[in-house]
């Protein structure tokens, strides 16, 4: 299996997260892509490539172009209004929830960052922008290596992307990149496209995005949103709008949930993902599902994520997996090329 790896993916370095009233160290580190390409290395797991500079037209299928010029000149601005916030991260204060307005674009800067984010777990960084946009070129990348025929590709990158919706961050999130490799699997000729994200935490951007349409069906397992982040969506009564009703399949587990019932689960997305006509798969690949993970409540060991790369594999679709969560950082690289390896057997 071909990596496509986002040589620029630490650029993005975030120093704190808000947490509880306390800016804590971000769980969003640099070493979490290191160690992935460390054992794709030590275990001499396919060839590894740069990706192709995609430009911005793939990224502007998936997001808004106010969002985009905000993002790219955001670290500008910031910079601008005090010389003293080079040496700091970005980071949202308020935002506009229900009765606020959202169609105008306020002067000021903090008002805009809290237009665009959800959260104040995402800091914006010097090299936030270069970074996301590097990732989201990666994801074209092995999309389109995927739609000349491979059977599968594995897009390496940070900043995660399934958090991000079409016009907003958060979750540790910029470029929706899988959003983005379905997109692209649908502009090189697939009719269907299934995105199933197995990160612990639902993906809300990806779901939102695709979530009235009928040719990208979304399933994800992940922690129940009544007590798991991100709250305010990922529930089973999620089913699509519009004409992408019936094409949205959450399926939300309590926390403690082990790999066997984590397994059925898997199992359940995959039936529905082959009678929905999909045909690419894109994973969304967290793996914060893992027992140690230290934001997280799943217990899936190390020797589990072998069989869920098989599962996966016996679907028998072509498949772009995209790098998303997994914070015990030394255990996520053999987790990762554990998934890989067991799809590619
Ligand atoms: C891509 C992805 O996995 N994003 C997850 C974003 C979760 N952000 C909220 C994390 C809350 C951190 N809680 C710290 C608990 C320390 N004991
Ligand atoms: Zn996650």
């Amino acid at each position: 299996m071909i990596t496509v790896y986002n040589h620029q993916h630490a650029l993005h370095q975030g120093q704190f997260e808000m947490f509880r009233g306390q800016l804590v160290p971000c769980f969003e580190v640099p070493a979490r892509a290191d160690y992935v390409l460390q054992e794709l290395q030590a275990r001499s797991f396919g060839e590894i490539q740069a990706p192709q500079d995609c430009g911005l037209e793939p990224i502007q299928r998936i997001h808004s172009g106010r969002y985009l010029d905000f993002l790219a000149s955001a670290w500008s601005e910031w910079v601008a209004l005090d010389p003293a916030n080079a040496a700091r991260d970005a980071l949202p204060s308020v935002w506009p929830v229900r009765s606020f307005r959202s169609d105008v674009l306020p002067a000021n800067f903090s008002a805009r960052m809290g237009l665009f984010s959800y959260d104040a777990g995402t800091p914006l960084t010097s090299g936030t922008w270069t970074a996301a946009y590097a990732g989201a070129s990666c994801a074209v990348t092995a999309a389109q290596l995927v739609g000349a025929g491979a059977r599968s590709a594995f897009a390496l990158t940070r900043p995660p992307g399934h958090h991000a919706g079409a016009d907003f961050f958060g979750g540790y999130c910029f470029l929706n990149n899988a959003a983005i490799a379905a997109q692209s699997l649908r502009d090189a000729g697939a009719q269907k496209v299934a995105v199933l994200d197995i990160d612990y935490h639902h993906g809300n951007g990806t779901q939102s995005i695709f979530y009235e349409r009928a040719d990208v069906f979304f399933a994800s397992l992940h922690g129940d949103p009544h007590t798991e982040y991100p709250f305010y969506l990922g529930y089973a009564d999620e089913t699509g709008a519009g004409p992408g009703l019936g094409h949205n399949l959450n399926l939300p587990l309590p926390r403690g949930t082990d790999f066997a019932r984590w397994r059925d689960a898997l199992q359940l997305a995959l039936r529905r993902i082959a009678q929905s006509g999909a045909q690419a798969l894109v994973v969304s690949l967290g793996l914060d599902t893992f027992e140690g993970d230290p934001i997280s409540g799943f217990t899936l060991r190390s020797e589990d994520y072998l069989r869920v790369g098989a599962d996966l594999a016996a679907a028998g679709l072509p498949t772009v997996f995209v790098f998303e969560g997994g914070y015990a950082v030394e255990e996520v690289g053999v987790n990762a090329v554990n998934v890989l390896a067991g799809f590619a057997q």
